[in-house]
């Protein structure tokens, strides 16, 4: 990449709908969307490295997958799929280490945003996507609550660190689909962002 990428992150809670929301952001602005989760999920899938493994393992236990790994799939795949638009990364940085290394290597966010939402809100989301075809490993009762916990001891702090920065827009993720997104469409209007529809 000759210049550093527009990069907007999309942070929350499991369960929080910051898929949901990417996907109505990729057609109102045209952005190229990756969620962190599923291109782990993929890298997991793919081989039977030692490195697929130690990720798959630590998907299906609700741990965080080592931040060298992770930032590393990010920039190979940003390289990979030239954006003239931007992107939006989901569920990611989800720890301090991983924040800095993505924003001193790649690119410093262009905006950030936060889908604020209770456990019992997400936990009653997750384990209903767990019934139908987008069924996942880690969509059950115990790795939910340990999703929960790394999600208040690593990634909350993350949330707090940009909020104090002045960086993060906060959006309340509880309620109706199209609530939520209204307004998470307008956080992008107000930070500058065409839509291209
Ligand atoms: N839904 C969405 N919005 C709704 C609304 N307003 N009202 C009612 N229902 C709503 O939504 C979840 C479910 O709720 C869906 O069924 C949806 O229809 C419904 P979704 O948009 O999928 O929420 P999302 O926040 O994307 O939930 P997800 O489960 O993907 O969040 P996680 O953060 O747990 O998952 P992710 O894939 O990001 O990470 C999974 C794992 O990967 C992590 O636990 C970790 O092990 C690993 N990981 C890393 O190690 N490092 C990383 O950097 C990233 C991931
Ligand atoms: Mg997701």
């Amino acid at each position: 990449m000759s210049e550093a990428p527009k990069v907007f992150f999309i942070l929350g809670g499991p369960g929080s709908g910051k898929g949901t929301n990417c996907a109505r952001l990729v057609e109102d602005f045209g952005y190229t969307h990756f969620s962190a989760g599923d291109l782990l999920r993929a890298a997991a899938k793919e081989g039977t490295s030692e490195i697929a493994k130690k990720i798959g393992a630590m998907i299906r236990s609700g741990n965080i997958v080592p931040s060298e790994i992770t930032v590393a799939l990010l920039r190979q795949t940003l390289q990979e799929h030239p954006s003239g638009v931007g992107y939006i990364i989901d569920g990611f940085p989800r720890k301090a280490d991983q924040a800095k290394m993505f924003e001193d290597g790649i690119a410093r966010a262009a905006g950030i945003v936060y889908m604020q939402c209770s456990e019992a809100t997400m936990e009653e989301r997750l384990l209903s996507r767990g019934a139908g075809d987008a069924k996942r490993d880690d969509d059950n009762a115990e790795t939910v609550r340990r999703r929960f916990r790394v999600n208040v001891e690593e990634c909350e702090p993350v949330v707090e660190a940009y909020k104090k920065e002045g960086r993060c827009y906060v959006v309340d993720a509880n309620r109706d689909r199209d609530i939520v997104y209204a307004d998470v469409k307008e956080i992008f209007i107000q930070m500058g962002e065409k839509p291209i529809r």
